[in-house]
């Protein structure tokens, strides 16, 4: 489907400095999320993802079987913009449908970041039991994972019926990024269990790091064997680095926070590729720093918004900044471009929150208003280009005019983007931003205030 043919349309960009064109946006935020939900409500109620072109329906993480991945991970965004009536709803569905003893295999990393994840911020933002129940449920049937490894490395599927295990050849992202909803969990039953197998995991792969510091993107889970040499702080690495700070931020680890400076070192001293004013991360060999390509994908865009937090501002700042020249080139940012010219080197657009997830972790920290004009743009662009007859939808080609649609809208779509604009233009009282903590999937874990 062409995309901007029967879609509403923007005129004017709202300068964000003005209050009441900041509030305007948050209203317009708050809409789309309903509009969006009363479709999904519709059409796909308990399904896992709608397809926002044909109103169809798709499952994920299971092949076969639907999991209400989208209203999961819609409820904590739901909740903060005060949209109770769905919130409780979503609930509601959770308490009488939802049953994780389903003969099938799921991704363990996309299952705890979406559905362990959205139950504990659901769980964080009403404090219902059966949230926290459910979460713990499903966290006990991904923990076999961890726990068949000698080296404490998950394996990257388990059937959530069976725990038979299939994927030993992992990477860094789909290793350690589990500990702020497990510690989460962990402090919540009183239980360390799930905390210390995450722990466990994240040093497993620390300590393989090369003499330079820098940890390759694939491992065997079993061995610990390297299996390839291409350090990135891209996919499928990216998320590795976030939750080394989060294990500090979230839970006050201090060791998560030295392996997250050592890591950082090696990065900052082995990767930044600068060209004339911009600056990007290169991917490189992991033992030498020798450049490998000049690709970069644009799950790394969230990196400078780490940088800010983990305390490097100025280099988060450049890099963040170098991604918004591609926001302002494309409108919608293709998945990948050239550091040396920023072609797309792949076209397509997967409804990616990364960049609006950067701007607004440097506005947590310094309050310009460029980030949120950052964000702003990136919400315009969507808006115009993504939204479809029955929700917001992939791209198959940012750069053809007007651009082309995929009938797909991922479950982040609703606990990320949408959240981040509606947060950076709404100052709700149902958030404490000054303690907020959201997760790698944009699930809040400290920090909302009940009304
Ligand atoms: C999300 O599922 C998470 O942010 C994850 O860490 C990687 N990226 C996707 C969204 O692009």
């Amino acid at each position: 489907m062409l995309a901007g043919a029967g879609a509403a349309t923007i005129t004017a960009k709202a300068p964000v400095r003005n209050k009441h064109n900041r509030r305007a946006l948050a209203e317009d935020v708050r809409s789309e999320m309903r509009w969006a939900w009363r479709n999904y409500r519709e059409h796909a109620w308990g399904k896992d993802q709608i397809r926002p072109i044909s109103g169809g329906n798709e499952s994920f993480p299971l092949k076969n079987h639907h999991l209400g991945l989208t209203l999961i991970e819609a409820l904590d965004t739901l909740w903060i913009m005060g949209l109770d009536d769905e919130f409780r709803d979503g609930v509601e569905w959770i308490k009488a449908n939802l049953d994780f003893d389903v003969d099938g295999e799921v991704s363990v990393f996309e299952t705890s970041i979406r559905l362990v994840g959205g139950l504990l911020s659901a769980h964080h933002a009403c404090g219902d039991p059966v949230l926290l129940a459910k979460a713990k449920d499903l966290a006990d049937r991904l923990l076999p994972s961890f726990n068949a490894s000698p080296i404490g490395i998950p394996h990257r599927f388990i059937n959530l019926k069976t725990g038979a295990l299939r994927g030993p050849e992992t990477n860094p992202a789909e290793t350690g990024t589990f500990i702020p909803e497990f510690g989460f969990l962990s402090r919540a039953r009183g239980d360390d269990r799930y905390r210390a197998a995450a722990k466990r995991a994240l040093v497993s792969m620390f300590e393989r790091r090369s003499k330079i510091g820098l940890l390759a993107d694939s491992i065997d889970c079993m061995t610990g064997e390297w299996k390839s040499r291409r350090a990135t702080i891209g996919p499928p690495s990216d998320s590795y680095y976030e939750y080394l700070w989060d294990g500090w931020d979230l839970l006050g680890d201090r060791d998560c926070l030295a392996m997250y400076r050592t890591c950082t070192a090696a990065i900052l001293k082995h990767q930044p590729l600068r060209r004339g004013g911009d600056l990007w991360f290169g991917n490189v060999d992991f033992e030498t720093g020798k450049p490998l390509d000049t690709e970069q994908d644009e799950l790394g865009s969230f990196y400078g918004g780490l940088l800010a937090q983990g305390g490097n501002p100025a280099v988060g700042r450049a890099h963040t900044r170098t991604w918004a020249k591609v926001q302002k080139r494309y409108g919608v940012l293709p998945e990948s471009v050239d550091s040396r010219d920023m072609a797309a080197l792949s076209k397509t657009n997967d409804l990616r929150p990364e960049l609006a997830d950067a701007a607004f972790n440097h506005w947590l920290i310094d309050g310009r208003e460029e980030w949120r004009e950052i964000v702003r743009d990136h919400y315009l662009a969507m808006k115009r280009w993504n939204r479809a007859r029955y929700g917001y939808a992939d791209l198959a080609d940012v750069t053809s005019n007007p651009r082309i649609q995929s009938d797909h809208c991922p479950g982040y779509w609703w606990s990320e983007q949408m959240k981040y604009y509606y947060l950076i233009f709404a100052n709700t009282p149902r958030v404490d931003y000054r303690k907020l903590y959201l997760s790698t999937e944009g699930n809040v874990l400290r920090g909302l205030r009940r009304p």
